[in-house]
């Protein structure tokens, strides 16, 4: 039987988003750099889901770093407060497993008493125990004018502390609208999840960042609310839900001293500086950088993506 390798060597492939000969492939309709593309297909292969799973679903960009912290908060309130828990010595990805690194050649190898995980592939390539099982899946969008910056800044001050150069912001606007970015079209992964969350609502809860911004301490609840970790009347009279929201706030997380000078994956080639995963936290910010032509192309990409679907973004 081919190794995965060798399948993704047939596999389409465009330069990605530096100058490094990082590219990128076309693995089942996405686009995907070839290492999480290997951990996609083996945990295709491997991973068994709990019922008592929650998988935090997203795109890159959209609001990970934050759901994955309000999710390991909520579940995790009874044993921990918000001067004790692990989310203020440790950034939100080292708490939840990420499916296609941490989880690709073993479901069992998992805390058992913490049922998060995540994963940025899209709906359709989900483990078949993911769909099948009876877990639940929480997915975040966001706006994709702020995706595309936030994730433009995110490869540049990668590239920086890897000795690589990014794309120029025109030549990545113009691959992210080509649908070619990791885990991309964006469009296509938002699609996959709203239609699966319209078909199957009691699987699948919809958040979008900029709602979740505007009234973080509605969404606290109705998360906990799907998730099946309510937040009884006591705790609600005591200020629980608040205490959550403002201990994972951009403001707090992104001051902490583990979140300033500390590393995700330290001693492997995926380091990454945790404050990479911080910038503004801001809706709106993409007016500061795409010029409105830019904007323009953007929008009418996401109009005519969406169109008949009944999302906007
Ligand atoms: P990932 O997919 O690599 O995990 P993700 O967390 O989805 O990244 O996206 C990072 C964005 O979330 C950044 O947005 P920006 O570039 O527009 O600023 C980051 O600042 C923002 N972010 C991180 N933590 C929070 C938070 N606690 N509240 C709100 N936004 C946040």
């Amino acid at each position: 039987m081919a190794s995965f390798k060798e399948i993704i060597s047939t596999l389409p492939r465009r330069k990605g988003w530096t100058d490094s000969n990082n590219d990128l492939f076309l693995y089942q309709g996405f686009w995907c750099y070839s290492f999480f593309i290997e951990g996609v297909m083996s945990a295709q292969q491997n991973f068994q889901s709990q019922p008592s799973d929650i998988v935090i679903c997203s795109a890159p960009k959209t609001g990970t770093t934050w759901l994955k912290s309000l999710t390991f908060a909520i579940v995790t309130r009874t044993t921990f407060d918000d001067s004790t828990s692990p989310l203020l010595a440790n950034l939100s990805h080292d708490c939840v497993p990420f499916l296609e690194v941490d989880l690709a050649q073993s479901s069992t190898n998992r805390d058992p008493k913490n049922p998060l995980l995540a994963t940025h592939v899209p709906y359709s390539s989900l483990p078949r125990s993911i769909i099948d099982s009876s877990c639940k899946i929480v997915y975040i969008c966001r706006n994709p004018k702020d995706s595309f910056v936030s994730f433009y800044h995110f490869i540049a001050r990668l590239s920086a502390s890897k000795d690589m150069k990014p794309v120029a912001l025109e030549e990545a606007f113009e691959l992210y609208c080509q649908g070619v970015s990791n885990y991309g079209p964006y469009w296509d992964h938002v699609l996959g999840f709203w239609k699966a969350s319209l078909d199957r609502p009691d699987k699948i809860i919809f958040l979008k960042y900029e709602e979740m911004i505007e009234d973080t301490v509605l969404y606290v609840k109705k998360l906990a609310d799907f998730i099946g970790y309510p937040f009884s009347s006591e705790e609600i009279k005591k200020g629980s839900i608040d205490k959550i929201v403002s201990m994972c706030s951009f403001e707090n997380l992104s001051n902490l001293e583990v979140n300033k000078s500390g590393k995700h994956r330290e001693g492997t080639p995926g380091v990454i500086e945790n404050k990479i995963y911080f910038r503004k936290g801001k809706v709106g910010d993409w007016e500061n950088y795409l010029t409105p032509e830019m904007a323009a192309q953007l929008d009418s990409i996401t109009l005519q993506k969406l169109n008949g679907s009944g999302l906007t973004l």
